[in-house]
Formats: structure tokens, sequence, C-alpha cells
């Protein structure tokens, strides 16, 4: 063979692969994703403008997507986990691609603080971007709460564990978020304890509360309570600040039209940045790098702030995002309430065993 064959031969070979490794990928996303976490028409326009179509399902709660990453085989593409307990976690256990920075040009957009923030659960930022943040709040209805309460504990975790607060509002349904990492510390923060202990005597006071309070919650969900608080269903919820405004914002809109108010204890309460990551075992890798990409373009990721009523960390998002969610203290909490804020830690094996079959106890105990 001569050269200029051997040549010819290396150009056809070399245009075969890259037609191959186009071809690999079939124009598929699958996405695995908070629910009420996009906006109405994002799906549509990323499918619009790469002719990948996006098969979107969604969860309530981390422990469920949890529980389908370690086996595997989620089946998933892109993933958002919160970067503390879980995704720290799932990093150390290996459950992500590494992100290719090169196919992210967005991300440069993304604040350093956030990314410096997030560098605790993926040291060097590899593994997950920043997809939106929030504290957990609590969200009531202004009127029914009056009306059973006039002078209820307003901005404190009372609201949700007094007992003397609960035995009055019992009657028109109060209710929790279905996890112990989240529903612990602010039982923790409301007994003025370290909210974030792994302290077993901690655990314990907070359980046995909880327990003797099981009475009073008509349930423990983590997306029902958006609905019924906008319906007038429940008057009081334990919730994701932004699930709570759009509850806020359902309650207005909505034929019953009830007043929602939401607060952040003042005592302190959670905040978390939930992240995007692409599982290990994902079949459309590429696909799934376009997606993120295209969440991270401002106008794009401002959609879903307005809409969803979460913060995001893209800065140049901000000429977009609406002024009364631009100043709402509940989505973009000012300096003397993000001081009381606390993200959880990565807790040992054994803490987290024993809050989990604290946590069960709880959940089945006698109402
Ligand atoms: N509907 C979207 C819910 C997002 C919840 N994020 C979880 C944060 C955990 N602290």
């Amino acid at each position: 063979m001569s050269v200029s064959h051997l040549r010819s031969f290396a150009i056809l070979a070399s245009l075969l692969a890259s037609f191959a490794n186009a071809k690999a990928e079939e124009p598929v996303l699958n996405v695995y994703n908070w629910s009420d976490y996009v906006a109405k028409d994002t799906l549509e326009r990323f499918t619009k403008e790469t002719g990948i179509k996006v098969k979107y399902d969604v969860y309530d709660s981390n422990e469920v997507l949890d529980t389908k990453l370690m086996t595997g085989k989620s089946g998933y593409d892109l993933v958002f986990p919160s970067a503390t307990p879980f995704f720290a976690q799932q990093v150390k256990a290996g459950a992500y691609l590494k992100l290719d920075k090169k196919k992210l040009p967005n991300a440069v957009g993304l604040d350093k603080m956030v990314m410096a923030n997030l560098t605790r659960s993926d040291p060097g930022n590899e593994y997950g971007l920043p997809y939106m943040m929030a504290a957990t709040g609590i969200g009531y209805n202004v009127e029914k709460v009056k009306s059973l309460l006039p002078d209820s504990p307003i901005g404190s975790w009372k609201m949700l564990f007094q007992p003397a607060v609960l035995e009055k509002l019992k009657s028109c349904g109060v209710s929790l978020l279905d996890t112990p990492t989240e529903v612990i510390p602010a039982m923790l923060a409301y007994q003025k304890r370290n909210p974030v202990s792994e302290n077993p005597e901690d655990l314990d006071a907070a359980v046995a509360e909880l327990i003797s309070l099981r009475k009073y919650y008509k349930y423990i969900h983590s997306s029902k309570y958006i609905n019924d608080l906008a319906n007038g269903e429940i008057c009081v919820a334990l919730g994701y600040a932004g699930d709570l405004v759009q509850a806020r914002a359902r309650g207005k809109e909505g034929k019953k039209k009830q007043e929602i108010a939401i607060f952040i204890p003042k005592e302190g309460a959670e905040v978390n940045i939930d992240v995007m990551a692409i599982p290990k075992d994902a079949k459309h890798p590429e696909n799934a790098h376009r997606f993120i990409d295209f969440l991270l373009r401002p106008d794009v990721i401002a959609d879903i702030t307005n809409e969803t009523g979460y913060a995001n960390a893209v800065l140049a998002s901000s000429k977009f995002i609406a002024p009364e969610i631009k100043s709402d203290p509940v989505i973009y909490p000012p300096a003397e309430s993000q001081a009381k804020l606390f993200t959880m830690p990565v807790a040992s094996k054994d803490y987290e065993r024993s809050r989990a079959r604290a946590w069960t106890k709880f959940r089945t105990a006698k109402k």
C-alpha cells in the first residue's frame, strides 16, 4: 500500500469514527428531577433548539433518588441531588461521571461563592454544577391561622412543634416534609440544640418530641403540601422555600383564593444547593452536557427562577428575574437571615443508620 493510500485510509477511518461518535448518541435524554422544578416551556424549548427529546421523571425526596442511583443502573442521564449530605456521599461512592467543562461554556457565569461552597461536597467541582438553591421554611394560611390562634408564633419553629400551638391548628391541617434530613434539624433548632448535631442524645431528644407530636400532623409528605396549602386543605406546612412560593402563587390564582404567607424560622433553618450531575451509567452523557449548558443560560434559568421561586447561581440571569422575585426575602434571604442558615454535613454511617431508624419510628408512631 502506497503512502498516499495509507493517508486516504487514515482520513476515511477518522471520518468513519467521528460519524460513529456523532451517531452513537440517539437524540434522547433521560432526566430525573425534583417535581415542580422547571418552567412550563423549559423542556420544549430545549427540544426545539436541539432536536433532543427529553424523557422527564420526577421525585420529591433525595432518599428516593439515592436508592435509584445506588443500584448502579438508574437509567437516567441527568439527576439533581442536594449538595449535602446526598451529593457529597454519592460523589465519594463514585456514582457520577466527571463533567467535561469544554462542553459547558455557560458554566463560566456561575457565582464563584456558590462554586466554592460546593467544593465541600465535590472537591474541584468535578462532578456537579449548581442548579437551584433554597432554604427550608414554613408556609401558612393567613386567615385560617389567624382565626384559630390570633397570637400564633409566626416566625418561629413553634408554629410546627409547640404542643399548645398544634392543639389549636390541628383542625386546619399541619404537614411535615418526609425526610429526616430536614425534620430532625428543624426540631433540634426548635429545641435550641445544635441542628447539625451527631450526638445520639440530641437525636433521641428530637425523635422523642416528634413522636409525642405525631398525632397533630395530618400527613408527612414532600410535595403534596403545595396544592393542599393552595386549596386550603392544610393550613401550616414545613416545605422547601420555592415550593411554598408556588403554593402562595397557586393560592392567589385558585378558585378558593387562599392567602399563603411564608417565613424562614428565626431560630435558623437548613439551606441547600441542588446540583446537576450525570450518573456513571448514563447512556447519553453528550446530551446531558447540552442540557446542563442550556439550563445555565441566563434567560433560561431566569425563567425557571421566576416560575418556581427558587434562586439560581447564574449571575447574568439577574437582569431577567422579575423584581418581586429578586426582592422576596424567602427566595433571596437578606444577610441577617442568611447568617442563621445552616447546611447538613455528611454524617458518619453510624449516625445515618440511627437517624434512619429513628425516622421510621416517628413515621410509624401511632397517631
Ligand atoms: N420542588 C423542588 C424541590 C427542591 C428541593 N430541594 C431539596 C433541598 C433539600 N434541602
